[in-house]
């Protein structure tokens, strides 16, 4: 049964996409870009938000804007990421028609289009709808510069370009933050040794030294910051100095309101002092007994490093230059060659700075712990800020990661708009001219498979001793031979590319095999517990968590050595614990009702008001915007089932006992002048408009509820 009336949108949808009526790609990027140049950046496609990155403040986020988004009518004000949170929140607290759920909210685009941007406003605007003045909501908010400066860096493609992936789980009772959980995904720890041109190390490194004393930079044995390989020749002009100086400060603040002890705080440092310093040691080729070489200088920077750590340098010397391991009871030691020395000398450095990180954010999820009522149901919005998708000059491990992280987020998408709507629409037999759209499942099957796909592959050479970078790559060019997303390299080229959903990217294969091993160097985890360093020795006492998260110090939930299957003995590898990471958070995010911001980045000069013309279709293509578009419009977005809609709308027959089924469906909508909406065999098929008038219907007869008892009240007073 189809409604009568014509299935327009309401009045009032200004800047959704689903009311225009001629829909081709010319029109939608003449749409989207005369808006961008009137700096209004964002535009719905029905219930889906495209952000377009303004790289300019804009003045649309102060407090009162918020305050005009509060508890807005759907479609009344112009689009905006608040509004999106709006809908979430009040989603979550089952408002406007809906059934009381989790939420989360997606946010995709490639790198730099603005997903860290979104999230904190999602959260600023969250945060203000729950009242905006609690202590934890304040922290909340005030963790993230501390998350900044340890995970982010300057790429080529973003200043302040996320190297982790963060899921924040936002707890609710009723309409009260209880709590938050912070989830990380892959920290980019290849950075702190390795920086491409035009790129930089994770920020901290530059803050601290803009931010410290002439004292307390000599307390750390920091010299002057051009000395370090790590970070050297990537430091900016006065301004940029000044501008460090200043996030140095909000560090220590959020160091501070976090509840980092004095002690703590000067042991990270000297850790992060330690990570530069060993960067500094080089070693020359072997003299005639085997043992490696050190110029004086490398032995100064090994002295200071070693101090820095708080362990002996001999200790230290030993980790960088040889492997014991025991055979029949023997101790065995095996002498390292320069390049295998100066990989254990990088491979200390990352496992030091990713182990600190991990920490942060143990401690930051202590803090943030949620204070609930046992009585009370607990409900989340979790907001999933990942790495765009890249692309760069040299593609590695880690990229590959990101863009297996992107391909999995772009397939949630597409499931949810076009494969279960298309699917309800074939089994509720509803006249329905399938929209095709580009499924990226095969994509997917390559990366994921097992025992065949890429990681596996990856795996199965990682576990053999003999096996190189080449030997991984001729397994790849034999096992997917003919593969439409995969392409041998050309020429000796040691590499092979992959066909994302959002275009081609050459990876690099050196040093996969070593990255996904991630192995720890022997001996590395016993010199750091032995530390007089207290932070470094916490550290590594501490083990990994079955999502790959570092659980250290958190005492309640530490997996006791015997029971983890993640010991240094049997550790997962790391695309292992990638994918399984990736596989937890995507069970989180199917058993919540979705809401996606796609963000779009306008050009890659990162200049405001200039629009690259081609660049924006190849993301409105790839993102599937028309595709998009095209099914928000025709289509019927919200479909409740018969029981769902009478149970939520019965109300609205003021009569009781009203029963669960069709006829009552009917009935209700009969009752209100709704149009546009189907009735399926089992189900109703509403716009995405739909629910918002619904929920105008139950708004007035609430309101004619309070006058009635009003004058019931008073009536009553009268009479005695
Ligand atoms: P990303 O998170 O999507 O990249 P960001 O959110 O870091 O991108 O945005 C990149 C830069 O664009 C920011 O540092 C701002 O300068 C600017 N920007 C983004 N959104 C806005 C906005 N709403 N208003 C003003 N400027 C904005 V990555 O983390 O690299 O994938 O991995
Ligand atoms: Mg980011």
């Amino acid at each position: 049964m189809v409604s009568p009336g014509e299935r327009e949108p309401p009045a009032g949808s200004a800047g959704n996409l689903a009311a225009l009526s001629e829909l081709d790609e010319a029109s939608l990027l003449r749409g989207l870009r005369e808006r961008f140049l009137r700096q209004q950046v964002y535009t719905d496609v029905g219930d889906i938000l495209i952000a377009l990155n303004p790289f300019q403040p804009l003045q649309l986020y102060g407090r009162e804007v918020s305050e005009q988004y509060r508890c807005h009518d759907e479609g009344s004000l112009p689009p905006h990421i608040f509004a999106v949170a709006d809908r979430a929140y009040h989603a979550m607290l089952g408002r406007r028609g809906a059934r009381p759920q989790s939420q989360c909210i997606v946010i995709s685009g490639e790198s730099g289009a603005g997903k860290t941007e979104s999230t904190k406003l999602l959260l600023q605007h969250i945060m203000n709808l729950c009242k905006g003045n609690s202590q934890l909501e304040q922290q909340i908010l005030q963790v993230n510069p501390l998350l900044e400066a340890f995970g982010n860096a300057q790429t080529v493609m973003n200043d302040n370009s996320s190297r982790f992936g963060k899921y924040i789980q936002l707890r609710f009772q009723n309409n009260t933050v209880r709590g938050a959980k912070l989830s990380e995904y892959l920290l980019e720890k290849s950075r702190v040794v390795q920086q491409d041109t035009g790129e930089r190390n994770f920020h901290i490194f530059y803050y601290m030294f803009a931010g410290l004393s002439s004292e307390e930079k000599e307390m750390y044995g920091l010299l002057d910051p051009s000395l370090y390989r790590y970070i050297s020749g990537r430091f900016g002009t006065e301004d940029v100095a000044q501008r460090w100086k200043q996030k140095y400060q909000e560090v220590c603040n959020a160091l501070d309101m976090v509840g980092f002890q004095e002690q703590e705080q000067v042991d990270m440092q000297a850790i992060l002092a330690g990570v530069l310093s060993l960067g500094n040691v080089t070693f020359e080729p072997p003299e005639s007994n085997g043992s490696l070489k050190m110029s004086e200088a490398s032995r100064g920077w090994l002295k200071a490093a070693a101090g820095q750590f708080g362990v002996q340098e001999e200790e230290l010397l030993k980790c960088l230059i040889c492997t014991m391991s025991v055979t029949r009871g023997e101790q065995i030691q095996r002498f390292h060659t320069q390049q295998q020395a100066e990989d254990a000398r990088d491979s200390i450095a990352k496992v030091a700075y990713g182990r600190v990180f991990g920490w942060i954010v143990s401690k930051i999820n202590e803090l943030l712990a949620e204070n609930v009522d046992p009585e009370v149901e607990l409900r989340e919005i979790g907001i999933l800020d990942i790495f765009g998708f890249e692309n760069f000059a040299v593609n590695r491990f880690e990229q590959l990661c990101i863009n297996l992280a992107n391909e999995q987020l772009q397939h949630f998408f597409n499931h949810h708009i076009f494969q279960l709507e298309q699917a309800a629409y074939r089994e509720e037999e509803l006249p329905w001219e399938t929209i095709t759209f580009n499924n990226n499942e095969p994509i997917l099957n390559l990366l994921l498979a097992k025992p065949l796909g890429l990681l596996s592959l990856l795996d199965e050479q990682s576990a053999f001793p003999q096996a190189t970078d080449k030997t991984f790559v001729d397994k790849l060019n034999s096992s997917f031979k003919g593969n439409l997303h995969f392409q041998p390299a050309r020429g000796r080229v040691l590499g092979f590319s992959i066909i994302h959903y959002a275009g081609k990217v050459q990876y690099t294969a050196g040093g996969f095999l070593e990255k996904n091993r991630d192995t720890l160097p022997a001996n590395v985890r016993g010199l750091f517990i032995n530390s007089v360093t207290p932070l470094l020795s916490v550290l590594f006492t501490a083990t990994i968590s079955r999502t790959g998260t570092l659980m250290p110090h958190v005492k309640a939930k530490i997996i006791p050595e015997a029971d983890n299957k993640f010991n240094s003995t049997r550790k997962q590898s790391a695309g292992a614990q990638f994918r399984h990471s990736l596989m937890v958070l995507m069970e989180r995010m199917y058993s919540a009702n979705p809401h996606f911001v796609r963000c779009i980045k306008p050009n890659s000069q990162k200049e405001p008001g200039v629009v690259d013309n081609q660049m924006l279709l190849q993301q409105l293509r790839y993102n599937g915007l028309l595709e998009t578009i095209r099914i928000r419009r025709d289509g019927f977005s919200w479909r409740p089932s018969f029981e769902e809609f009478a149970e939520r709308y019965g109300i609205l027959l003021v009569k009781p006992d009203v029963s669960l089924t069709k006829e009552s469906c009917l009935e209700i909508l009969q009752s209100t002048d709704l149009t546009g909406w189907i009735c399926g065999k089992s189900r109703l098929f509403f716009k995405y408009w739909h629910q918002e008038q619904l929920a105008k219907y139950v708004e007035r007869l609430e309101r004619a509820a309070v006058v009635i008892q009003k004058v019931f009240r008073g009536f009553r007073c009268r009479k005695s």
